[in-house]
């Protein structure tokens, strides 16, 4: 049975539309991207003062697991230079899968649904932007609903720029 899965991707170091690039030209190769949102700038949270980061969201069909999958992310972001190291530091990527189906799984190296992701504009208006709809398993309401708690936090979406080789 095929996985929907939203995954949600942040950069704030280097050229980070070309991290976006690569990265989504990456997981092609072993899941189908259904939907890429916009790209959003926004304000770095809860890390010490660094560059804004850009963040978008997708959505995508997969047969794997979220732990296979999560091998597969962790592969991408340490191909592209993260080191274990760099809790809260500039990064080039970073790839969270937030919702796996309606799947709720609180084990200590998967926590699905991500869960800081409700408390974080960066994460949840790229998912409203392709599936407002959409709702979190454990607080029961949409994306939509959600984002309504979220409005002090800045995030600007980008609205002359998008990722050229995938859309
Ligand atoms: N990721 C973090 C911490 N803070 N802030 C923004 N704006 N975007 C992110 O992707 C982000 C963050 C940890 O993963
Ligand atoms: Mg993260
Ligand atoms: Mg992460």
């Amino acid at each position: 049975m095929s996985n929907l899965v939203y995954l949600s991707l942040g950069t704030n170091l280097g050229d980070k539309i070309h991290n976006l690039d690569f990265a989504l030209v990456a997981l092609k190769k072993f899941v189908k991207i259904n939907n890429i949102s916009s790209l959003y700038e926004t304000e770095p949270v809860n890390v010490e003062k660094q560059e804004n980061f850009i963040n978008i969201a997708i959505e995508i069909s997969t047969h794997l697991s979220p732990s296979d999958l999560l091998v597969h992310t962790q592969q991408i972001e340490f191909q592209m230079g993260r080191k274990e190291s760099e809790v809260g530091k500039p990064r080039t990527i970073d790839i969270d899968i937030i919702f796996f189906n309606s799947m709720i799984d609180k084990q200590p190296e998967i926590q699905i649904p991500h869960p800081r992701a409700h408390k974080r504009a960066f994460v949840i208006i790229p998912i409203m932007e392709i599936s407002p709809g959409l709702i979190h398993p454990v607080l029961n309401k949409s994306i939509e609903e959600i984002s309504k708690n979220l409005v002090n936090q800045k995030v600007a979406k980008l609205e002359n720029r998008s990722i050229e080789k995938i859309k």
